[in-house]
């Protein structure tokens, strides 16, 4: 598992913004390579993602110090040593960083090399990567959560919320389900067209017209799937990420896309109260602003035990913070991105902490992707049994669909599809 070179360079993400790309090569010559995915509705304490800031290239995005930190920084290290696993190689490159946040080397330089060796180090060993990383019990196939509409940061219209997703959960494998999201991904996309709305996409994938209200994305889905041929609730429901820290203001929610109105933490409590009783709704994340403890609690009181309750911005995929959540009784579940830490050691601890504490994890993309598929793999390595990586369109969304397909091919009877008791209360 020697490291014998470590190579970077900055490539560009689905967006067109620059990110990092890392290959390495094992003195027994095998050879793997990472890129590192962004995200553009970041929680606060994410790890830090170094940008350049020169504003003359990539309007100061440019991730050129962050592959530098990689080659010049990280590689002569790593290739002095010996690591006898993932742990200590990524614990190394924690404390050669130094830094609380990652803000030294930067957690997509530090990601990269992370996610890279792992690639290698199952390859060399001659095991799948997600057997690598999980083990002969990694055997559970994910639902995939669909973001169908876009809005909030990752979409051009008027609708506040930032993702509806559809959860194909009555199938008996994940192939099928997919083929089940994928055939009411189409349907919705006739419903709206046959409204006179515009079909075009968002960062995800998912479609972004302009609505009446953001009920309306949920009643325009809920027709979708009648029209693909399927019961909401019963083979397909729904999860939201309405990405509320986006909505913070001042101490309340500003609805900023629409009626422009604020409204306070307990009426948004209401709010997703009432949805939940009228919609067939299994799963909210970030249904409040990460600054917003208090209003979490009430949250987790009044539906944390009715359906699933995801942390992101709220957790960042901190373990520090997720333990703070854990003894405050705030949400039921963490969304799970790699490079909100910046190391999958890390994440690995983070997930061990909430199942510990009975809590779900729900691995997740970056709004901001490459074709990279290291979370197909995280996701049937945790046994985490639902994911969230885009809608029914996009080529890097739709690689990490192919990936758990092809993950569930080669565990052959061995595969289980999770279905809704995936879901927290479901
Ligand atoms: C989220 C993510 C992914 P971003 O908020 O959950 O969908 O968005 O990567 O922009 O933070
Ligand atoms: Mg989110």
């Amino acid at each position: 598992m020697k490291i014998k070179s470590l190579d970077a360079m900055e490539i560009l993400d689905s967006r067109g913004n620059p990110t990092v790309e890392v290959d390495i090569l094992l003195e027994d010559g095998t050879q793997a390579r990472a890129m590192v995915p962004s995200g553009a509705s970041t929680g606060e304490r994410e790890a830090t993602e170094l940008r350049d800031g020169d504003k003359k290239r990539y309007g100061g995005k440019g991730v050129k110090k962050a592959v530098e930190n990689v080659i010049k920084k990280i590689g002569p290290e790593v290739t002095k040593r010996e690591f006898s696993s993932q742990k200590e190689l990524d614990y190394f490159l924690i404390e050669l960083d130094g830094t609380e946040n990652k803000s030294a080397l930067g957690a997509n330089a530090t990601l990269g090399v992370s996610m890279a060796y792992v690639r290698a180090s199952a390859a060399s060993a001659g095991v799948p990567l997600y057997q690598f990383i999980g083990g002969l019990n990694a055997n559970l196939l994910p639902v995939p959560c669909m973001n169908v509409i876009n809005g909030g940061k990752h979409a051009d219209n008027n609708v506040d919320f930032q993702e509806f997703m559809i959860a194909p959960h009555n199938a008996p494998s994940f192939a099928e389900a997919i083929r089940m999201g994928e055939e009411t991904f189409h349907a919705l996309k006739s419903v709206l067209h046959g409204k006179g709305l515009s079909t075009g996409v968002g960062d995800e994938g998912g479609f972004a017209p302009d609505l009446k209200s953001n009920e309306e994305a949920v009643e325009a889905i809920l027709e979708g799937i009648t029209k693909a041929g399927y019961k909401p609730g019963k083979d397909i429901s729904i999860c939201l990420d309405p990405a509320a820290s986006e909505m913070w203001d001042a101490g309340k929610y500003l609805f900023f896309k629409s009626t422009k109105k604020h409204v306070t933490s307990d009426a948004m409590v209401k709010q997703w109260e009432n949805w939940v009783q009228q919609y067939p709704i299994v799963l909210i994340e970030d249904g409040l602003a990460e600054n917003d403890w208090e209003g979490w609690v009430n949250l987790t009181r009044a539906l944390g035990d009715k359906i699933e309750l995801v942390g992101d911005d709220l957790f960042c995929t901190n373990k520090s913070i997720l333990a703070k959540g854990i003894e405050k009784k705030a949400a039921n579940s963490i969304l799970i991105k790699l490079n909100q830490i910046g190391t999958l050691t890390e994440t690995l601890e983070t997930i061990e902490l909430a199942y510990r504490n009975d809590y779900n994890a729900f691995v997740s993309h970056r709004s901001g992707e490459t074709v990279d598929t290291i979370i197909s793999d995280l996701t049937v390595a945790v046994n985490a049994g639902h994911l969230k990586t885009g809608s029914g369109c996009r080529g890097e969304r739709i690689e990490k669909f192919n990936q758990l397909m092809r993950i569930e091919k080669n565990l052959g009877k061995a595969a289980r599809f999770a279905g809704k008791a995936a879901f927290k209360n479901s």
